[in-house]
């Protein structure tokens, strides 16, 4: 009998200890099994659950110049730093690299991001194309193809118009082109966000706050690079956090706007603070080993995947101390 609760007590004992084993060396949650579908409230992106969250990201560089970053192994590195999205890149004019040949090079990205359970956002990237109705045509070709591919997906959200800049309004142009794309995109794809750019590459957030789209989850950007932009730029997002404008900074540097020169790590931090107040996701430029200060990787490292911090530039290093935070 005595022999019988003896045997009986180390087996218990021997269950408990292997399921302790067990839970600890189980895997830990990825950003999506956490979080799940993100949507927008308020001003703010929030999980499945309505609580607030905050995106924090890197963008690759042009995906046209630097594919190879384009790889699981490469995201997982920033994935383990405390990344928790990924942006890929697109250039939309074909003088900076654009072809429709690329889509399989985003796709590849989306899948690499998604088998790693982090949220990706496919950035259509307008820049010297200045007016996104310039390729207007091809912007909804694109939403369309990527919405019908993934629009069943809970980690995706659409970037619509990188920078749009120049002879560019709100009224006139970036809100009827934003109203067509998202009516596109919500045909496929009923929920996840979308990120619509504002005038001045993406710093216009008060006049957008003006008169926001109708559409549900939606986010506007604003993007920095704190060596340039300090204080002005700042008011402009209170204004717009003030007005109820939901915002994302799906592109920020701490160098200046050339994405090059010098850092600046006082108004990074001035800039940190205040997003972290407002609980606003950040999306760092750029995933490269380019000779440019906002390459987040160091130019004498020619590794593309499997990276550890001691790679990373010194903006690199910088951002990263925010990751975990
Ligand atoms: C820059 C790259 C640079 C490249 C250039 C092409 O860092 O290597 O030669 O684009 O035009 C942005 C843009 C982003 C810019 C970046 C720095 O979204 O494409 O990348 N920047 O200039 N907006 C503000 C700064």
């Amino acid at each position: 009998m005595r022999k019988g609760i003896k045997v009986v007590l180390t087996v218990l004992l021997l269950s408990v200890l292997c399921i302790g084993y067990g839970e600890t060396r189980a895997k830990a949650a990825t950003p999506v099994q956490k979080w799940g579908q993100l949507s927008v409230s308020g001003t703010n992106i929030v999980n499945a659950k309505g609580k607030k969250v905050q995106l924090k990201g890197v963008s690759t560089h042009g995906i046209a110049w630097f594919p190879q970053y384009v790889n699981a192994s490469c995201f997982k590195s920033f994935r383990k730093m405390g990344v928790n999205t990924i942006r890929l890149a697109l250039y939309s004019n074909p003088a900076d690299g654009f072809s429709t040949k690329l889509y399989k090079k985003v796709e590849e990205g989306v899948q690499a991001a998604t088998g790693l359970g982090m949220y990706v956002i496919i950035d259509w990237h307008i820049l010297n194309d200045g007016n996104p109705k310039t390729h207007q045509k091809k912007a909804l070709k694109f939403f369309s193809r990527m919405a019908k591919k993934y629009g069943n997906q809970n980690n995706i959200l659409y970037e619509i118009c990188n920078e749009p800049n120049g002879n560019v309004t709100w009224d006139r142009d970036i809100r009827p082109y934003a109203n067509k794309v998202i009516k596109k995109i919500r045909k496929y794809d009923k929920k996840n966000i979308i990120i619509v750019g504002t005038p001045t590459w993406s710093q216009d957030v008060d006049i957008a706050a003006q008169k926001p789209l109708k559409h549900k989850n939606i986010v506007y950007s604003l993007h920095f690079y704190a060596a340039t932009h300090g204080d002005f730029l700042r008011q402009k997002l209170k204004t717009a956090k003030k007005a109820g404008l939901p915002v994302l900074v799906s592109e920020f540097s701490i160098c200046d706007a050339s994405g090059n020169g010098k850092l600046s790590k006082s108004s990074g931090k001035k800039w940190m603070k205040l997003l972290k107040k407002y609980k606003i996701g950040y999306v760092a430029w750029n995933v490269s080993n380019k000779a440019e200060s906002s390459s987040l990787i160091k130019s004498s490292c020619n590794k593309t995947g499997n990276l550890k911090k001691s790679n990373l530039s010194k903006s690199g290093r910088w951002i990263a101390s925010w990751w975990k935070k």
